[in-house]
Formats: C-alpha cells, sequence, structure tokens
C-alpha cells in the first residue's frame, strides 16, 4: 500500500494540532506549514515535534505562507502528499472587517493557489484535498436548522473569503475530477482555541477573575446564539470526509444551541459562580449572585463581572447557527462524543490551571501582565 502522507496548512492552530496528532496515531507521514513570526508560534505542536536528527521522524514543519504560490508549489513537490488539509487561514470573524483584502488573499486565492498548484504538479489524481469551509457561509440564515443544501448568505469579509475557497474546491472537483470536498463546520472549540474567540475569551478571562487577576469581561453580542462542538471530535471528521469512495460536501454540528449568555452561566457555575443579569443592550451587565467552592477566592458577591462594550459588536452580526449534522451521520455514521458541558469543564479547567500558575507567581511578588485584547 503507498505510504500516507498528509500536508496540512494551519498546523499551528487550534484544528492543525489535533489533527496532526489524529493522523500520527493513524500512522501518517504528517507536514506542516507553519508561518514565519517574530516569536515562537508552535506551542500548540510542541508535544509531538520530533527533532529532525532522529531516524525516520514522521512530523515535519516547513516555512510557508498561503499567499506565496511557488512556496506552496516547492512544499506540495517535495511532500507529494495523498491528502492535503487546507487549515490555514485568517479566522477571526470581527478582525476580517479590519483586514478584509488581506483575508480575501488568504481565505479565498490561498485556497485556489493550493488547488492550482496541486493541478499544475499533476498530482490532481493521487491527492485528496480538503477545505476548512464554514457555518459563516450561511451568515444571514435562509433556514432553520441548516443542511447542505442551505442557500448561502454571508454576512462579513471572511464569510464571502471562504464562499470563494466552497465554490472553487467544487470547480476543481467537478472540472478536474479531483478528489476535493468541503467540510461545513460549525463553531468547534477547545482549550486551544485562540484566546481572542468568544468561547476561550470567556472561560480564560473568568477563570482570571476568579483569582483575582483581572477584573470584569467585556463583551459584545451576547445573545448571538451558536452550535458549539469540540475540536477533537471535528478533526476525526475531517479525516472521515477524505476516506470515502466518492468526494461530497458534509455539514459537522452538534444540532444543539447555545447564546454567547448561556455559554457564560455555565462557565462560571463551573467555577461555583452563580451571575444575575441586568439592564438592556449596553447598559447590560453580570453580577455575582453567589459562590460556592473554592474556585473563585479572588471576587466577591456584589462584584460586576461581565458588561458590555460597543466595541465587540460586528457591523454586520451573524445572529443565529444551528447546523444538521444528519447527512454525517448517516452516510458516515460521525457522532459527535463531546457534550457542550464536558468541553466547558475542560477549558475551565485548564485555563483555571493558567490562573492559578499566575496568581502563584503573583503572590511571590513577581511582576504578572496578563495579555488582553
Ligand atoms: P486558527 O485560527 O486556530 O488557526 C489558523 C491557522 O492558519 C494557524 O496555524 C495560522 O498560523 C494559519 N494561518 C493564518 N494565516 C496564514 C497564512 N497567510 N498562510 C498560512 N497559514 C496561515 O483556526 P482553527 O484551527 O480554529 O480553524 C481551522 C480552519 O477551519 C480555518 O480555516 C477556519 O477558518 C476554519 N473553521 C474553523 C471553525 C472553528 O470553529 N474553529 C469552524 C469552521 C471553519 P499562525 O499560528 O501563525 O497564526
Ligand atoms: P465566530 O466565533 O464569529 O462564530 O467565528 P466567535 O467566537 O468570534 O464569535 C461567536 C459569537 O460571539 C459573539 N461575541 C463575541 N465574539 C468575540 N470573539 N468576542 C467577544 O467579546 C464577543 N461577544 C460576543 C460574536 O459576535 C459572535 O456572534 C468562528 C471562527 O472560528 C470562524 O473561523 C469559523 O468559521 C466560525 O466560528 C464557524
Amino acid at each position: 500500500m503507498r505510504k500516507q502522507v498528509a500536508l496540512i496548512t494551519g498546523v499551528t492552530g487550534q484544528d492543525g494540532s489535533y489533527l496532526a496528532e489524529f493522523l500520527l496515531e493513524k500512522g501518517y507521514e504528517v507536514h506542516g506549514i507553519k508561518r514565519r513570526a517574530s516569536l515562537f508560534n508552535t506551542a500548540r505542536v510542541d508535544h509531538i515535534y520530533q527533532d529532525p536528527h532522529i531516524k525516520d521522524p514522521k512530523f515535519y514543519l516547513h516555512y510557508g505562507d498561503l499567499t506565496d504560490s511557488s512556496n506552496l508549489t516547492r512544499i506540495l513537490s517535495e511532500t507529494k502528499p495523498t491528502e492535503v488539509y487546507n487549515l490555514g487561514a485568517m479566522s477571526h470573524v470581527a478582525v476580517s472587517f479590519e483586514s478584509p483584502e488581506y483575508t480575501a488573499d488568504v481565505d479565498g486565492i490561498g485556497t485556489l493557489r493550493l488547488l492550482e498548484s496541486i493541478r499544475f504538479l499533476g498530482l490532481e489524481k493521487t491527492t485528496k484535498f480538503y477545505q476548512a469551509s464554514t457555518s459563516e457561509l450561511y451568515g444571514l440564515v435562509q433556514e432553520i436548522p441548516q443542511r447542505e443544501t442551505t442557500p448561502f448568505y454571508p454576512r462579513s469579509p471572511y464569510a464571502v473569503a471562504k464562499l470563494y475557497a466552497y465554490w472553487i474546491t467544487v470547480n476543481y472537483r467537478e472540472a478536474y475530477g479531483m478528489y476535493a470536498c468541503n467540510g461545513i463546520l460549525f463553531n468547534h472549540e477547545s482549550p486551544r482555541r485562540g484566546e481572542t474567540f468568544v468561547t476561550r475569551k470567556i472561560t480564560r478571562g473568568l477563570s482570571n477573575i476568579a483569582l483575582g487577576l483581572e477584573q470584569c469581561l467585556y463583551m459584545g453580542n451576547v445573545d448571538s446564539l451558536r452550535d458549539w462542538g469540540h475540536a477533537k471530535d471535528y478533526v476525526r471528521m475531517q479525516w472521515m470526509m477524505l476516506q470515502q469512495e466518492k468526494p461530497e460536501d458534509f455539514v459537522i454540528a452538534t444540532g444543539i444551541q447555545y447564546s454567547v449568555r448561556q455559554f457564560i452561566d455555565m462557565a462560571a457555575q463551573e467555577l461555583g459562580i452563580s451571575l444575575r443579569w441586568e439592564g438592556l443592550g449596553v447598559e447590560e451587565k453580570a453580577y455575582v449572585a453567589a459562590i460556592s467552592g473554592n474556585k473563585a477566592p479572588g471576587i466577591q458577591v456584589g462584584q460586576v463581572v461581565v458588561a458590555i462594550d460597543p466595541r465587540y459588536f460586528r457591523p454586520s452580526e451573524v445572529e443565529t447557527l444551528l447546523g444538521d449534522p444528519s447527512y454525517a451521520k448517516t452516510k458516515l455514521g460521525w457522532e459527535p462524543q463531546i457534550t457542550l458541558q464536558e468541553m466547558i469543564a475542560e477549558m475551565v479547567a485548564s485555563d483555571l490551571q493558567q490562573a492559578q500558575q499566575h496568581a502563584l507567581l503573583k503572590n511571590q511578588g513577581y511582576d504578572v501582565v496578563v495579555s488582553k485584547e
């Protein structure tokens, strides 16, 4: 049998790191593209890093960028992957309003660059291609729940760029017979989630507040509704999509929806904090109503721990997303295994541990600065 070789763009990101772990466990040789940065940016994959001096390493990192065609072509030509997972992207919806042109270049044209390099090298019949598509394509929702046939209505430069990537992937499948498919993934989170996405901002912020390292969490639209799953469950599905006879596009979701406000309440409960919400719109605040256990020694009953800051509202919002994963369930036998409650417990435990380390240093008289945005 031919050696299984995967190339992952975005390997240093949340999904890339879980997918690399998953594929290494399956016996793949895994290549990942990392960007040059002025600081180390490989924290999420350091634990699977293999010294290139050892005999027969299975995990390789290459410098590269989705804006650089010749670089992508060279890496593809050197590694000749059997599977390419295009997870690299400027993935923050709010930031895409600030950097729309860059987002289009990386998320939209970057996908074309990869597909075209595969074709240029004559790999289109031997290399399978996975595109990280998104529930953001549904944007201003036309049908509830959203499934593979629901019309798209993107609401941000990020989503519009991803719409191009979605269709160019379909086009290369139809035009050149490539095994190329889109996973239309709804939000998925984990302790490795970037700190400025809403779930991690909440679990990290509340953990810091619980230990007195921060005072208050400033939020945007807390009425926004999302279908949140766990990244580990979702990367398994990315691989499954490339193991079928025929390439197809799939919605991956849990089919359960919560508001940002409910997520805040659940994360607070995990820390033994009960919240009381008061006010409306930008006047809205959440106070500590009661504290149980000893996970939150740094706060008091009555303290305002959540307030609304209009800075975090988006020029156009995606108010509600709820996926229907039945096709993935029927066709691939995929079901998410980790519940939202379990995921929140895992995220809070991890962020609380980090906060405890910071608090310990602070109590010993060291300067501790907690990064915020
Ligand atoms: P992350 O933001 O955690 O990771 C994005 C990755 O892309 C990072 O490795 C980043 O590198 C890399 N990257 C950014 N810009 C470039 C570039 N110009 N060239 C090459 N690589 C680049 O995202 P996730 O892991 O959460 O998501 C993975 C993919 O799935 C993304 O495409 C995202 O848009 C999509 N998606 C995510 C969902 C989610 O809920 N997580 C849902 C649906 C789709 P660096 O580490 O240097 O910043
Ligand atoms: P999203 O994720 O935009 O859905 O994109 P994010 O976690 O950023 O926002 C989810 C919802 O929460 C609301 N919100 C806030 N969001 C952030 N980041 N910060 C806040 O303070 C805040 N307050 C309220 C947002 O307005 C939004 O409604 C993610 C990314 O991973 C994309 O790459 C991916 O394609 C989609 O999920 C599916």
